[in-house]
């Protein structure tokens, strides 16, 4: 594979309704997708960085800089490249900057099962035809809100409800959620809102039959999160805290989580989430994909990872018109009536995206030809 110019769009998508976390409300989503030409050939890649950085340290303006700056022109220094599984071995002298990493490397992939003529998922030795979905509400008003936001989500066929919860916000509306739907498969997303002084809360969420918390305490802690999930039933599950294999290995022999959610992006792509996947596989721990309110683009990746055997509990991979007005790819992606979506056959993401939409909304855009 040799790719002679990489493409950079910035891009900025209004989200349909504002999505809230304990970090942060947001109206809208800027982004950077990559496009990595060879030939006629073109791979795509999003980078899931944020404006400003509260989930982890990078921003669409960091990842940017690292990308033009440093990965592209590290990629170019090597000349061809025989396979994707490459790209992390080429980049391992930067550090950090995950996300920007797994950009380029998803675009290579992405490229590289076209060239091959396969579809993503079955390059990445995915074997399900199709996946089960869930959905990730954001932290609402009331109760009254909240119940009437999983009501509609159910009724479109989503498998589980994630919760976002914070201080103030967590029992009453977990509870609420379990009296009106007994059987419903729920969850809680905390995103780093808790310290282990808040220990009866979790305490109190065990009567609640969920089916995990995530990330209940610091991003950067996998310690305490053991400790809390000595004197506690419900499965932790950890989010910001795994950044690659090595992390996943720390916090499974610590006991930190039971579960894990990998997200491509964090881990700095998709050959360290086959690395995770194996890894969490051999040692019992079952996995699901998280979302980082991507574009279709995104969504697509997330798809093919989760067609591995491992990610056995529906992920947040919802369908298009969960986040969007209109999506930038033909066709949308689609959530069936029984929470499924389902894999792609064609070659690539198998997702083509719209050049009119595309150019739409782009804000600004630089190719970085081969020198
Ligand atoms: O913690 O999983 C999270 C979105 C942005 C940043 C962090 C998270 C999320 C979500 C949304 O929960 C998941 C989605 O893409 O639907
Ligand atoms: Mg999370």
């Amino acid at each position: 594979m040799k790719i002679n110019n990489f493409v950079l769009r910035k891009m900025k998508l209004e989200l349909k309704a504002p999505f809230q976390t304990s970090f942060g409300t947001q109206t809208d989503r800027e982004f950077i997708l990559v496009e990595a030409h060879s030939g006629d050939e073109v791979g795509y890649g999003e980078c899931v960085a944020m404006s400003q950085p509260i989930y982890n340290e990078e921003t669409v303006k960091t990842a940017w800089h690292v990308m033009e700056d440093f990965l592209i022109p590290m990629l170019y220094a090597k000349g061809s490249i025989e396979h994707p599984d490459q790209v992390s071995e080429i980049f391992a002298p930067i550090r950090r900057n995950n996300m920007a990493k797994a950009a380029i490397e998803g675009a290579v992939w992405d490229l590289y099962a076209k060239q091959n003529n396969v579809p993503l998922a079955k390059a990445l030795g995915g074997s399900k035809t199709e996946i089960g979905v869930g959905v990730s509400i954001g932290i609402q008003e009331s109760v009254e809100d909240l119940l009437a936001v999983v009501e509609g989500f159910l009724n479109e066929g989503y498998q589980r409800m994630k919760i976002k919860i914070q201080p103030g916000k967590d029992v009453e509306m977990i509870r609420a959620v379990r009296e009106k739907f007994p059987n419903v498969p729920v969850m809680a997303d905390a995103n780093s809102a808790y310290t282990l002084d808040d220990v009866e809360v979790f305490r109190a969420l065990d009567d609640y039959n969920l089916m995990m918390i995530e990330q209940p305490l610091a991003h950067d802690d996998i310690i305490d999160h053991a400790k809390l999930q000595a004197q506690i039933k419900t499965p932790i599950c950890l989010d910001e805290s795994i950044h690659s294999l090595e992390d996943t290995k720390k916090a499974i022999e610590l006991g930190s989580c039971k579960i894990i959610n990998i997200k491509i992006g964090r881990v700095g792509g998709l050959t360290e989430s086959k690395r995770i996947h194996d890894y969490c596989l051999s040692k019992d721990i079952p996995l699901w994909c998280g979302g980082m309110l991507e574009s279709g683009i995104g969504r697509a990746h997330n798809i093919a990872i989760t067609s591995l055997a491992n990610f056995v509990m529906p992920g947040d991979t919802s369908g298009s018109s969960r986040y969007w007005h209109e999506d930038i790819i033909s066709p949308e992606v689609v959530v069936t009536s029984k929470g499924t979506i389902d894999v792609p056959s064609s070659p690539g993401i198998g997702y083509q995206p719209v050049p009119a939409l595309m150019d739409k909304y782009t804000l600004e855009w630089k190719g970085i030809i081969r020198p």
